[in-house]
């Protein structure tokens, strides 16, 4: 009997902490969030690498595929970040505790990686090699130096 109420205690608390966590944030369970997260950046990694395969002269530079690229970029650009909220330190990740230790200056990053991706998205448009270039310097220099903060090697 004491076995039985100590189990439903066990579990009515884990079911209290889900919800709890699922009320705060749009994911269900935190690993929900790591894999989302993820996603997102791998699908960003894909576009941005082919653009960088252009920057960098290993293919052509094309406008309408620059430009096509650099939309998706600049689109996916907002979307991991809703998925590093508390509390989703778990798991398999690379994501540094210094994203909640130091939170504003994450956020910081985050914001830049948002702005420079948005004007490659207008350079790419602007069908101009030059500004591309430069534009996808900016942009990747944002990534790295979120990565070097933020991200475990
Ligand atoms: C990429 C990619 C990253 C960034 C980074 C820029 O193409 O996958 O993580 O660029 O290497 O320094």
């Amino acid at each position: 009997m004491k076995k039985t109420i100590l189990t439903l205690i066990a579990v009515s608390a884990a079911a209290i902490s889900i919800s709890a966590f699922a009320q705060s944030s749009p994911f269900a369970k935190p690993e929900d969030a790591v894999k989302y997260r993820k996603a997102a950046l791998t699908v960003t990694a894909a576009h941005f690498g082919r653009l960088g395969a252009m920057a960098q002269g290993k293919v052509p530079f094309e406008a309408k595929a620059a430009a096509e690229n650099a939309d998706i970029v600049a689109n996916m650009s907002k979307l991991p970040w809703a998925a590093f909220g508390e509390g989703t330190d778990v798991g398999e990740t690379k994501a540094k505790s210094e994203i909640w230790k130091q939170n504003a200056k994450f956020k910081e990053a985050s914001d830049k990686f948002q702005a420079e991706a948005a004007k490659l998205a207008v350079a790419a448009k602007s069908g101009k090699e030059d500004a591309f270039k430069t534009a996808f310097s900016a942009t990747a220099g944002t990534c790295k130096s979120c990565h070097d903060d933020f991200r475990a090697k």
